[in-house]
């Protein structure tokens, strides 16, 4: 046989067949990878399966980076994106104690100053290190007016050590130590208004967002990271865990809570509201309550206790609602596709 011979046998057994003439290729690109933008949170971590947690994040980074540097304090954030020796961050990052995140972001912040240095430095804390533990160094940042985005990863609960309540858990929630049963229906307290203490520091920039809406979530990004000075963001962040809902419907959860008044999206800027996010109709709260575990005995139809509860919890909706002026027939919470289009990677000239 000759090598002529053994190469066409070859070729005719394991060669590529070259594509039709009329065959569809090559595969058009997706629009994403037509607009790449910047990744400084990537896959490959351990967060459950619908964390809304790592998503705000990714989001958060999309649009704070490249040129960035975090300090993060202990939580499921922290835990789930470094388990040594790996890491999912593309940028410089330290993890922090869980009470002390704003201070370290404030040496981070000086030491970049003193280097004279643009990097602008990002502190991320979930709600248990931003509502409670880390309050004071919180506090602290911001009145000492460092330059430094602080963004809460707001689940509504201690998620990363067993699902136990904090200050920013929605009242009637059940958690492991708010426990729903016979003696009580889940928390007793209220959420803490943080955003309005975050205002009362009269920093030049304090918003809320929720993953459910990411071009709006990555317009206030980008409008704090063109600020120059402390400026705060709490992202809504459905925990399917802790929430007791299926991992597929963390947006919808999320969205929901926006609809119906419990989780308003606003901003703040030196401690004056600026901006709302009206909602044109907005949903009963049993609406956001129903698809979640944390709230089930609320759904009891014969307790009259847990008719009470959804009054008292559609009363605090309603509230937020009269309070920032929500019903409104201007732009609606649906209405923010398309803008997160444009900007990636940075901050817009302008901020917005
Ligand atoms: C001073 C201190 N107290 C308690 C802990 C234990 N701890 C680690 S993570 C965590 C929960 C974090 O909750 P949160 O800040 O809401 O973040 P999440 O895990 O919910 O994202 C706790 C209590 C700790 N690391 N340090
Ligand atoms: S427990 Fe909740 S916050 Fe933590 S990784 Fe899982 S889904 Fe995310
Ligand atoms: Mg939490």
């Amino acid at each position: 046989m000759t090598d002529e011979t053994r190469l066409s046998e070859l070729r005719a057994k394991f060669g590529r067949v070259p594509p039709a003439p009329d065959e569809p290729s090559p595969k058009p690109l997706t629009l994403r990878e037509k607009q790449p933008r910047f990744e400084g949170l990537v896959s490959g971590h351990r967060a459950c399966q619908g964390c809304g947690e790592a998503l705000a994040a990714r989001l958060v980074m999309e649009s704070a980076g490249p040129d960035v540097m975090v300090a993060n304090a202990t939580g499921c954030l922290e835990v789930f994106t470094t388990p040594w020796p790996q890491s999912a961050w593309h940028v410089p990052w330290i993890h922090s104690l869980f009470e002390n995140a704003p201070a370290v972001a404030s040496g981070m912040e000086a030491a970049m100053k003193a280097q004279g240095k643009k990097t602008k430095v990002l502190a991320f804390g979930g709600d248990g290190g931003t509502y409670d533990i880390g309050f004071q160094a919180l506090s602290g940042m911001l009145e000492r007016y460092h330059n430094i985005l602080y963004v809460c990863y707001d689940n509504e609960a201690y998620m990363n050590t067993g699902i136990q309540r904090s200050s920013s858990t929605p009242h009637a929630a059940s958690t492991t130590t708010s426990p729903a049963g016979k003696d009580r229906m889940g928390k007793r307290h209220l959420k803490k208004d943080l955003l309005s203490i975050i205002a009362a520091h009269h920093v030049p920039y304090a918003a809320s967002a929720s993953v459910a809406f990411p071009a709006d979530l990555q317009r206030k990004v980008r409008y704090a990271m063109g600020i120059e000075g402390p400026t705060f963001i709490v992202v809504h962040s459905p925990c399917p865990l802790g929430w007791k809902h299926a991992s597929a419907l963390t947006i919808e959860v999320a969205r929901r809570a926006v609809e119906c008044g419990l989780f308003p999206l606003v901003e703040l800027e030196r401690g004056s509201l600026s901006n709302v996010m009206p909602i044109r109709s907005p949903r009963p709260v049993r609406d956001y309550l129903e698809v979640q575990g944390r709230f089930a005995h609320l759904m009891k139809d014969k307790d009259p206790r847990a008719e009470k509860e959804r009054d008292h919890l559609q009363a605090l909706a309603d509230y937020n609602i009269a309070t920032f002026g929500l019903a409104g027939a201007a732009q609606d919470a649906n209405d923010t596709g398309g803008a997160a289009a444009v900007g990636r990677g940075g901050p817009l000239v302008g901020g917005m």
